[in-house]
């Protein structure tokens, strides 16, 4: 499979789930703009059946090659992106992993369930990325008790392996070509920025400027009832070169840790 098609079938599922993101991708063409991708996330748990490592499969299959390491102390997750090795356009991968052993024995015995609840024959395996959920309906007592520990375990319980976001690249932008033209024709068209740490995440010193709407509410089917809580996002980087003229190509771990927050609850 080519690279492409591994980010067409990802972008199939994710407006399909977020049709939020759908609406962003239609404004941006409406107004003339051709939209490329900086780079897709997702989200996981670091057992050796589902971790960064099996889910970086399926791009090193594609031509990606490993660049970088992350990690976030306080919400305890490491992360590593992946950039392509000869296409420069195609978007970079995000890919971080929660570290479950630094939660209570409630965190570790349930993810340690799911997991144990995947079908043999799919932990290990690349095309995990396309698998959703594989633990079947989740329980809205489990979900709320997980985010009390953390938000991002609570997220991949309910949602599993999917495209956590798809982030714009405005260096691709012709008219929108400052985050800030971006953010307000976001407000204008009535999406809510992420404002953890401020709606702007970096500076063009720190070479990345970021900034995300927040997960659409979307009611979800739990054994319990239909509930709605946040589903996934869209992300928009704005990249700047460094002292040698190149564009710089890594992330920036106290913006991404605000960036995770974009999943987070707000008020409709
Ligand atoms: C990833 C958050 C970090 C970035 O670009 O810094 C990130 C997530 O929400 O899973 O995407
Ligand atoms: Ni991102």
């Amino acid at each position: 499979m080519e690279a492409q098609q591994v980010f067409d079938r990802l972008w199939a599922d994710y407006i399909s789930q977020n049709p939020a993101a759908k609406r962003v991708y239609d404004l941006f063409t409406a107004e003339g703009e051709t939209v490329y991708n900086d780079h897709i996330a997702f989200r996981t748990f670091n057992d050796p059946r589902i971790n960064i490592e099996v889910l970086s499969q399926e791009f090193l299959k594609v031509g990606y090659e490993y660049k970088g390491s992350y990690n976030f102390e306080q919400k305890k997750l490491n992360a590593k992106h992946f950039e392509h090795k000869t296409f420069k356009d195609a978007p970079r991968v995000f890919i971080s992993e929660l570290r479950t052993e630094e939660f209570s024995p409630f965190l570790q015995e349930t993810v340690k369930g799911i997991i144990d609840a995947i079908p043999s024959g799919m932990t290990g395996k690349s095309e995990l990325i396309y698998a959703g959920n594989l633990w079947g309906t989740p329980s809205f007592e489990v979900y709320e008790a997980l985010r009390k520990e953390s938000e991002y375990a609570a997220w991949v319980y309910v949602y599993g392996f999917r495209a956590n976001h798809f982030t714009v690249s405005i260096n691709g932008l012709k008219k929108y070509d400052t985050i800030r033209k971006v953010n307000q024709f976001l407000k204008d068209n009535g999406f809510i920025i992420n404002a953890s740490g401020g709606e702007v995440k970096g500076t063009p010193g720190e070479l990345l400027e970021q900034s995300s709407i927040m997960a659409g509410i979307l009611p979800v089917k739990f054994k319990e009832g239909t509930f709605e809580i946040p589903s996934c996002y869209y992300e928009f980087a704005m990249r700047y070169p460094d002292s040698d003229g190149k564009l710089y190509s890594g992330f920036i771990a106290k913006s991404a840790d605000k960036i995770f927050e974009s999943t987070d609850f707000y008020k409709k």
